[in-house]
């Protein structure tokens, strides 16, 4: 696979980045995670948005345009003849010194990884998830705002770890006020009757891209959606529980701390959210 790194198209093997670099020694540095479907980009300008949103509040100034950067996500999928992909943009601070100061660092690193999308096993989604309520606590946005995409993710790491340790795949994390906010890489959602809701943004929470787009799916479906503060009493009691998330794209949940969800097998509003979602990626997104 070529990679896009600094200006060149790279060999994978020769695709690498400095010790010195900041988004290593810190984690200073914003990505976005983007898919592609049939040959069509999937809400490419959003991601783009969101990528320069991200850059922007952490004061790095993205070496590209928006148009140039569209066009290195394109020509990236088409050097390595992609139909199917996954995307990974990366912009670091760069290499600098062996302290914080980001004003050593001259110039930023930015880098386009194309891979074929790993799909998570069927069963997944014919069956549904797991989930357990972790610990550690969703970042306060007072500290460290989850609008902002950067590459330090211990946070998440943390939940996803005290998951894997417990036997789960994935985690809820609450906020510190003992709200709902997300899973380490996925929103959440919940239904229940004829009402959609989600975790509003200032819990915490990513605004995710799917995350919007299934509310518009759901608006489109005549279903009440809302951002509401949701505890976990309102997750065991739902009709039903899904994630939402670039990779995962719609995922049922059927089990929260051992209490079923619902039947306990994925439902009817999140299988029509599922075939919906199917179909936008079919027929919208950039093409390349
Ligand atoms: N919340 C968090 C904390 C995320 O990192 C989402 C929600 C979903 O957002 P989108 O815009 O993708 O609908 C994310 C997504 C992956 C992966 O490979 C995804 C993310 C981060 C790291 C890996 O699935 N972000």
């Amino acid at each position: 696979m070529k990679v896009y790194l600094n200006g060149a198209f790279v060999d994978e093997s020769k695709a690498v980045v400095s010790v010195f670099d900041h988004g290593l020694l810190y984690g200073d540095g914003v990505f976005e995670g983007i898919r592609s479907y049939h040959r069509r980009i999937f809400k490419l300008r959003e991601h783009i948005d969101r990528l320069f949103e991200s850059a922007h509040t952490i004061m790095l100034r993205i070496p590209l345009s928006r148009a140039e950067l569209i066009g290195v996500v394109k020509q990236t999928l088409r050097v390595n003849g992609l139909t199917n992909a996954y995307l990974r943009l990366v912009v670091t601070r760069g290499e600098g010194d062996l302290g914080l100061d980001p004003r050593k660092c001259a110039r930023p690193t930015v880098f386009v990884i194309a891979d074929k999308i790993q799909l998570y096993p069927q069963q997944l989604y014919s069956r549904g998830l797991e989930l357990i309520t972790v610990a550690t606590q969703r970042n306060v946005p007072e500290a460290l705002n989850p609008q902002i995409k950067s590459l330090n993710y211990l946070n998440n790491i943390l939940a996803k770890l005290e998951a894997i340790n417990a036997g789960y795949e994935e985690a809820i994390m609450l906020s510190s006020s003992g709200y709902v906010t997300e899973c380490t890489g996925e929103n959440l959602f919940l239904v229940k009757g004829r009402q959609l809701l989600t975790p509003p943004p200032f819990i915490g929470v990513l605004r995710g891209i799917t995350r919007q787009t299934v509310m518009d799916l759901g608006t489109r479906m005549r279903l009440t959606v809302r951002e509401e503060l949701l505890t976990r009493h309102d997750l065991f009691n739902a009709d039903e529980v899904f994630l939402t998330g670039t990779a995962a794209e719609i995922v049922p949940v059927v089990k929260i701390d051992g209490r079923l969800i619902g039947r306990g097998s994925p439902g009817i509003v999140t299988k029509r959210l599922q075939r919906a979602f199917r179909q936008v990626t079919r027929t919208a997104g950039v093409r390349y």
